[in-house]
C-alpha cells in the first residue's frame, strides 16, 4: 500500500474526532434557532453577529471555526461578506455562516433565509440551490468519490440554469481541526473522497448589486454513501421567516 501522506491521513475522521465536530454543528444549530428569532426589521448585521458571538459562549464553545457571517439584503451576494452596520429589510434576504469547534474540531453550516416575504426571483434561485445540493448528494450517495465530479453535479445544474458566472467557489471542502482541509469538492479537484471524511456541500448563487443564496451542510462519507450531520430545516417554506 502507498503511504499515506498527512493530509490523506487526517481527512479520515475516528469515533473521537467525528464526536466532537457533531457536537460542535449540534451548538451551532442551537445558536442559529435561538438567533433567527431575534431577528426584526432594523436591527444590524453586526448586531446579529454580535449575538451570535455571545449565544456561541453561552452553549460553551467560544472559540468558532471562524467570524460568523450576517448578512442582509445584497450584501448576501458577498461570499465572505463582513457584517457592518446594514439594516434588516422587509424582503431581504439573509444569510448566516457559522461554525464552532468543539475540542479544536470545527464545525460549518450556512442557511440562507427570507425576511417576511420573497419575490418569484428569490424562490427560482433559493431552489436553484437546493436542487444543485441534491444533485451532488444524490452521486455521493450512489458511489461517487471523484471530487471534481461531485462539484460538476451542482455547478453543471446552475451553470445551465444561470450562467457562469454566479457561483464562483467550490462546492465544499474537508473539515476537521481546520475549517478548511483536504480533499476538496472544486472544478479542478484531483482528489477522490475516502471514506471517513467530513465534508461541505456548500453550492450557491450570487447576483452582484442584488443578492445571494448559499446553503450548506456538513456530510460524513461513508462507504456505501455518506451520513448527514446537520439538522436544520432547508425546504423552501422554512426559509421564510415570519415577521413577528
Ligand atoms: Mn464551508
Amino acid at each position: 500500500m502507498k503511504t499515506k501522506l498527512i493530509h490523506e491521513v487526517r481527512a479520515v475522521k475516528n469515533k473521537k474526532e467525528l464526536a466532537n465536530i457533531i457536537k460542535a454543528q449540534r451548538i451551532s444549530e442551537k445558536v442559529l434557532q435561538h438567533i433567527v428569532v431575534k431577528l426584526k426589521t432594523g436591527i444590524s448585521e453586526i448586531e446579529i453577529a454580535n449575538l451570535i458571538k455571545k449565544t456561541f459562549i453561552k452553549y460553551g464553545a467560544p472559540i468558532l471555526s471562524f467570524p460568523p457571517i450576517v448578512a442582509f439584503g445584497k450584501n448576501t451576494a458577498h461570499i465572505h461578506h463582513q457584517p457592518n452596520k446594514t439594516k434588516l429589510k422587509v424582503g431581504d434576504n439573509v444569510m448566516f455562516d457559522i461554525g464552532c469547534t468543539v475540542n479544536h474540531y470545527c464545525s460549518d453550516m450556512t442557511r440562507t433565509y427570507f425576511w417576511g416575504r420573497t419575490n418569484a426571483k428569490q424562490k427560482k434561485i433559493y431552489l436553484a440551490v437546493l436542487e444543485a445540493q441534491n444533485r451532488a448528494m444524490n452521486l455521493i450517495k450512489k458511489g461517487e468519490r471523484r471530487g471534481k465530479i461531485i462539484d460538476k453535479a451542482a455547478r453543471g445544474f446552475l451553470n445551465k440554469k444561470f450562467g457562469k458566472k454566479n457561483f464562483q467557489h467550490g462546492l465544499g471542502h474537508g473539515v476537521g481541526t481546520v475549517i478548511h482541509e483536504w480533499p476538496n469538492f472544486k472544478p479542478k479537484s484531483e482528489d477522490i473522497i475516502p471514506a471517513g471524511c467530513v465534508m461541505t456541500v456548500e453550492p450557491g448563487l450570487y447576483f452582484k448589486g442584488r443578492g445571494g443564496v448559499r446553503i450548506e451542510d456538513m456530510i460524513l462519507i461513508t462507504k456505501s454513501g455518506y451520513k448527514s450531520l446537520t439538522n436544520v430545516a432547508k425546504d423552501f417554506k422554512n426559509a421564510i421567516l415570519p415577521i413577528r
